[in-house]
């Protein structure tokens, strides 16, 4: 079923020159590169919109504008593409691309956050060195300002934890570079240089914000950890989650959230960090607006959603289900006019390669192949697809990634499945924090598209169509 042909397919493509990146050998800071790449970007914007403005790349049909706006081309996002039968690319490089070239954590083999966030902003793989120099640069600055904890340790414990990170991550911005400089004047070109600052202080501090509001709510009393200055932000996350001592877990972690960082700009949490951020909002408003979108049930809440609906499906059906049952619980699941969480996607068509990253995971882990909820994933991703053709409503009835990602917590000991949106959270700043940089290095304008209401709708349908009644 899920065979690895795309895996395959996806490593032959990566020694073509679609690979955009170089591996430099150089000590420059993640700022001083970015410095670097920016005016040659910034030349080609130049140029498409003097020589190119008025090119007509397709049609808007009314499809568009009642269903989502599925299809549209209408944002740049540099960082990423997505295909919709071979899934994602950042910059050019799918996901085993970036599983071989990309430098885990020293002692890993996982792909990292530091190394995955410098693919993404400037394009380029990393050098070991310049990963390790990032590692130490977010470990730095990773602390909490006293009144950001205070105010987190203040919320009641039955908040939602994706509601608690989403007022963590605006009250940041109490110390935001972006605004301060703005409120003095500067000039529109240093704009993404401070934009940058709060981008890098943002996501260091994620990890110290998400496993305090772990702690608050699911292991009160606990003592938190201090950032180790040595370790990688998940190291750190992991170590402050209580989850350190398991190094399985923590190159879990590490590829999950380097894997689901960043999906191009389309998606709700990215495109919501983007509108807002076109405002000129700061950083941190702009990723709090992002995770609100985050917390809804069709895009990241889904990965509780699998765990509660599989977990509901073992308790009516007890551990060891047949795949006949697992059928007849999703055609009962259909019925009642849920939709089955961890299938489907807006744009992917094949399954999502990081639903097999995970899965393949999984299986270098005995430990996870002999986990009943792993076994449980498995076999309704060899189940599910045929059911939801059958049922012949959704596009895809391939497996995302969220078919898995919550499951292998659950595992490995991190139960509370409110908080897996959280994790995603924490993962999503990647590309959001790429593209906030880059919007303002490049000088993108206010996102402001153009509504329309059914009346006229149906008159310019008419005008475009005379014939139609
Ligand atoms: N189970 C049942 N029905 C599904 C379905 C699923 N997993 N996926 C889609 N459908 C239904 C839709 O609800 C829609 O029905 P209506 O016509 O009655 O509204 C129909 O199939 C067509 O939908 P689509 O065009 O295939 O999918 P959309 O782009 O509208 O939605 C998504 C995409 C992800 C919201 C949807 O597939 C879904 O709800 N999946 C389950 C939740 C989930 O796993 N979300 C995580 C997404 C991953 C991510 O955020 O990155």
């Amino acid at each position: 079923m899920l065979s690895r042909s795309l895996f395959t397919t996806s490593i032959k493509r990566s020694a073509a020159a679609r690979v955009a990146s170089t591996r430099y050998a150089s000590t420059k800071t993640l700022k001083e590169t970015l410095q670097e790449v920016i005016p040659a970007k910034q030349e080609q914007l130049k140029k498409l919109k003097a020589e190119h403005s008025q090119a007509v790349i397709g049609d808007v049909k009314v499809e568009n504008i009642i269903g989502g706006m599925r299809g549209l081309k209408a944002m740049l996002w540099e960082s990423s593409v997505l295909d919709p039968s071979e899934g994602i690319r950042f910059h050019g490089l799918s996901i085993p691309d970036c599983q071989e070239k990309l430098t885990p954590a020293p002692g890993g083999k996982e792909i990292i956050a530091e190394s995955m966030l410098w693919l993404l902003m400037t394009g380029q793989v990393p050098t070991t060195e310049q990963t390790r120099q990032l590692s130490k640069e977010l470990a730095e600055k990773g602390e909490l300002p006293a009144f950001v904890e205070q105010l987190l340790d203040s919320l009641p414990k039955t908040l939602h934890p994706m509601t608690q990170l989403g007022i963590g991550v605006a009250a940041l911005n109490h110390d935001s570079a972006f605004q301060a400089a703005y409120e003095k004047g500067i000039k529109k070109s240093e704009y993404w240089t401070y934009a940058f600052d709060d981008c890098i202080n943002l996501l260091a501090r994620l990890p110290a914000l998400a496993a305090r509001i772990y702690r608050n709510v699911y292991k009160p009393g606990t003592e938190l950890p201090k950032i180790d200055k040595e370790l990688d932000l998940v190291g750190n996350y992991t170590r402050m989650l209580g989850f350190g001592d398991n190094q399985n877990m923590t190159e879990y972690l590490r590829l999950y959230i380097a894997l689901h960082g960043d999906h191009e700009g389309g998606n709700a949490s990215a495109h919501t960090a983007h509108l807002v951020g076109s405002t000129l909002a700061d950083p941190y408003i702009a990723y709090s607006a992002a995770l609100y979108a985050l917390a809804g049930p069709l895009h990241g809440l889904a990965n509780q959603e699998v765990l509660r609906w599989q977990q509901a499906m073992q308790k009516e059906l007890g551990e060891n289900v047949s795949h006949e049952q697992i059928k007849e619980y999703l055609w009962k699941t259909l019925k009642s006019g849920q939709v089955v969480p961890g299938y489907g996607h807006g744009v992917l068509r094949n399954p999502d390669p990081r639903f097999l990253a995970l899965q393949q995971f999984c299986e270098s882990r005995p430990e996870l192949m002999e986990s009943s909820t792993i076994q449980l994933v498995k076999k309704t991703s060899e189940v599910a697809p045929g059911v939801l053709m059958e049922h012949g409503k959704t596009k895809n009835p391939y497996p995302n990634v969220d078919a898995t990602s919550g499951c292998v917590l659950y595992h490995y000991g991190l139960t509370e499945y409110k908080y897996y949106t959280v994790i995603f959270g924490v993962s999503r700043a990647l590309g959001c924090i790429t593209q906030l940089t880059w919007a303002r290095a490049l000088g993108l304008p206010l996102e402001r598209p153009k509504s329309v209401s059914m009346g006229a709708l149906e008159q310019l349908v008419k005008s475009s169509w005379p014939n139609v009644a």
